[in-house]
């Protein structure tokens, strides 16, 4: 169960951000809106928000999630890959130093994107990619040990459209998965139960569960179907600004 997370609202010139798709410029009284819905979400799933302001020194810093992995008692700061992202986590470390007695750190030649690991029950999968490397992941794994916790990687490098390890996967608890197709069949994942995601809705295999719900991006029916049919109790949220930018569900908050 979570009862905390932690949002930054996206910033003036959010659209300076980086994306490696082409799906235009977001518009950001829209994305204003659609971040306001996804608050309002978190709330009726029982959390209590720290809402951060927006920073326009960084203009990808409403994905919050990559800037830290929280695990029980065990918090740590990362080194995000991206070097126009890698100032964000001062502001994080401040607000999580409220909450942490102690902070662990992701140090250099080291990088790790909170969107590449993925929690499974005291399991982690760290996905190795363009923004989290061998080194990042080894430190983060060393520190999840310690914490009681296991993990292995998964390496993602070369698989296009996969931004980080979640941009595909999602675990939803009870043993259960959903998977991209480009991930589909890795032993990585066996002994899990596996939703698939039907083609052409990619998009929504990050959808994240929150205690009772599991919110889900808006517009992508036959997975909708899978996930209702299971007897998931959806709360659907407009997504399409931050689609834009490369930005899922999950990377708008750190639940704790
Ligand atoms: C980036 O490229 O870093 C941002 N535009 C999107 C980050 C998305 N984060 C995530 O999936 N955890």
């Amino acid at each position: 169960m979570f009862s905390r997370a932690i949002v930054r609202q996206p910033s003036e010139n959010f659209a300076d951000g980086l994306t490696s798709v082409d799906l235009g410029m977001p518009h950001l009284e829209t994305a204003l809106e659609q971040h306001r819905g996804y608050c309002e979400a978190l709330v009726r799933c029982s959390l209590t928000l720290t809402e951060l302001e927006a920073d326009p020194r960084y203009p990808d810093s409403t994905f919050v999630e990559d800037t830290a992995i929280l695990a029980g008692k065990c918090a740590v700061i990362t080194n995000p890959g991206a070097e126009s992202r890698k100032g964000e986590t001062v502001g994080i470390a401040e607000t999580l130093s409220v909450h942490y007695p102690k902070l662990e750190r992701i140090l250099p030649p080291g990088t790790v994107d909170g969107g590449d690991v993925c929690q499974i029950d005291r399991h982690f999968l760290i996905g190795i990619s363009d923004r989290t490397n061998e080194a990042g992941a080894g430190q983060l794994s060393g520190f999840l040990n310690a914490a009681g916790f296991t993990s292995s990687h998964v390496d993602i490098r070369g698989i296009e459209g996969l931004l980080h390890l979640k941009s595909g996967l999602t675990y939803l608890g009870d043993g259960r998965i959903v998977v991209a197709d480009a991930l589909v069949g890795r032993p990585e994942f066996e002994g899990y139960e596996t939703v698939r995601v039907p083609a052409g809705e990619e998009y929504a295999a990050n959808c994240i569960r929150v205690n009772d719900h599991v919110l889900f991006a808006a517009g992508f029916p036959e997975l909708r179907k899978r996930l209702v049919g299971l007897g998931y109790d959806l709360i659907e949220l407009e997504m399409s600004e931050f689609e834009k930018m490369d930005g899922g569900l999950s990377c708008l908050s750190l639940r704790f």
